[in-house]
């Protein structure tokens, strides 16, 4: 390893003001075909029941959706309802509190119910930053394109028209809540590159762009009184005698007992599936991010899209091990980070898109054998003393000080030495199909944040996930308050689960107990 770092240090002068030529459309097929890891004949599972039958989906995530209710063998009195309300919201991150908020704004009585903290989510650990196009170089359809693009061109039309109209409004939304945007002295916005962007329209809050949004919208909801009940993870969505969405089945972690939620419209932000950990891979997810509403709105019968396109972050921590798979923001690239190999030789631009950057970084790592040993693994350089070789000392510590703390923590100075990075498991690319007012196909279930999919096609650009919280969270939160003020919910039923569970035993799938709530670490001793 320090022979390695020996060659990137000696290189570093002569790589400076490099220009680095960009993949062809040809070069990055064949790098996504050969080593990017959605296309591995390993590692998925062909769906055998649910609206998505026949389709291939991660192992784990089959394990989920083709799984065991937690409920099967449960009696439970869906008579004795212990929340009454017109809208539920299931998950406290930001898509969760932004639906809240808005559902409260369209004036429903709503409650709000998270399976860990009010936060404790992946929008608590976005780094880099948002995307808007709010510049005069820049528009909506330029964001547009480059989303559309940097997603393969399979992204649905009406969903990222959504997302990139309403991304200036989301901006001004969050400054007017509190969030504290980097600015410069005459009080425009600091906007940055990230991979896949024409237009520099990243705005930051340094290297803490989610907590920062949330801490805001985390003081918004508690401000207005929106009750939350923490510890209390969904576990069953419940439907009405005529399949309409009527509410959820609650695991109370405290009472250790269920509780039953009427609704008269669902609003599920239960976000991504990290922890899931597909093919082995770290993550760079928070604990609880289990794939959990997924599994919940599959079983109820909601289709879901892409669900195999899985985005591993081309920068995860790969040394040293107390932080093995963090996130390392793609922004340290976009201030001037270069990737090197273990000769201290550049081998791609630093913003490639990340589907196409974490396949480059693969195939150094094993077809090309040029990787640095590090832990049980291979990993390569990012060169961050680069950074204020171009921009100036100081920078490290302005722009990117979440970065500088983490490593500092282990005697690591990033202003003075690369880091070792390898990709680590960032995001659920697909998800639940929703339409352009946030509702499933079933009626009175609407999604937000990273439980959806279709959005960002089947690889979501940097800056575009923390944008879709807020514009799908606010939509689904609007819709749903309309929505609630005319439905009429009749008797409270788990009918659907019964029934998906004959599907199951016809078709001899016998996956695990779902959804999984939290992540197992004791090496196949289940301690819950
Ligand atoms: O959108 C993201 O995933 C993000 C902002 C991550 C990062 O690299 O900082």
């Amino acid at each position: 390893m320090l022979k390695s770092m020996a060659k990137v240090e000696a290189t570093r002068a002569q790589r400076l003001h490099a220009s680095i030529e960009r993949f062809t459309a040809e070069e990055k097929d064949e790098l996504l075909k050969e080593f990017h890891p959605d296309y591995s004949s390993k590692g998925f599972k062909v769906l055998e029941v649910g609206p998505n039958k026949g389709q291939k989906v991660p192992v784990e995530l089959a394990q989920l959706l083709e799984g065991k209710s937690r409920l099967q063998d449960v009696e439970l009195d869906l008579e004795k309802v212990d929340y009454d309300v017109d809208v539920l919201v299931i998950g406290g991150g930001g898509a969760g509190a932004s639906a809240a908020l808005e559902a409260h704004n369209g004036g429903a009585n709503v409650l709000v119910v998270t399976k860990l903290r009010m936060g404790d989510a992946n929008t608590m650990m976005a780094e880099g930053g948002i995307q808007a196009a709010d510049k005069g170089n820049d528009s909506p359809a330029q964001h547009y394109l480059d989303a559309f693009g940097g997603g393969h061109y399979k992204n649905i039309p009406e969903l990222l028209e959504e997302l990139v109209t309403n991304g200036p409004l989301a901006i001004d939304w969050l400054s007017k809540l509190g969030v504290m945007f980097d600015k410069e002295q005459d009080g425009t916005m600091v906007t940055t590159h990230g991979g896949g962007t024409s237009r520099k329209r990243m705005h930051a809050c340094a290297d803490y762009t989610g907590a920062e949004i949330m801490r805001v919208l985390r003081d918004e909801v508690q401000n207005r009184g929106i009750p939350v009940l923490e510890f209390s993870p969904a576990v069953e969505l419940l439907l009405d005698e005529e399949g309409k969405t009527a509410g959820a089945v609650l695991w109370d972690f405290d009472a250790q007992e269920y509780k039953v939620v009427r609704a008269k419209c669902v609003i599920m932000a239960t976000g991504g599936a990290g922890r899931l950990h597909y093919q082995g891979f770290p993550t760079s997810n928070h604990y609880g991010a289990t794939a959990d509403g997924l599994v919940m709105a599959y079983r109820a019968g909601a289709p879901l899209i892409y669900a195999d396109a899985i985005q591993y972050h081309p920068t995860g921590v790969a040394y040293p091990a107390q932080i093995y798979g963090a996130l390392v923001t793609e922004k340290v690239r976009s201030i001037g980070a270069q990737l090197v190999n273990s000769e201290g030789e550049i081998f791609m631009h630093p913003l490639e898109t990340r589907d196409v950057a974490a396949a480059s970084i693969i195939r150094e790592c094993t077809a090309r054998g040029k990787g640095v040993k590090a832990l049980d693994g291979v990993a390569l350089w990012l060169d961050t003393p680069l950074i204020e070789m171009l921009h100036g000392e100081g920078t490290i510590a302005k722009r990117i000080p979440g970065m500088l703390r983490m490593y500092a923590k282990f005697g690591i100075d990033l202003r003075k030495e690369p880091i070792l990075i390898y990709p680590t498991l960032h995001y659920q690319n697909g998800g639940i199909l929703i339409d352009k007012d946030a509702e499933t196909k079933l009626p009175g279930l609407f999604v937000a944040g990273e439980a959806v999919g279709g959005i960002h096609g089947t690889n979501r650009l940097m800056g575009n996930s923390l944008l879709d919280i807020i514009v799908f969270g606010r939509i689904a939160g609007t819709k749903a308050a309309e929505a609630a003020k005319s439905v009429k919910l009749g008797k409270l039923s788990l009918e659907h689960v019964r029934r998906y569970a004959e599907e199951e035993k016809a078709a001899g799938v016998h996956g695990e107990l779902s959804p999984k709530l939290l992540p197992v670490y004791t090496h196949g001793r289940d301690v819950r």
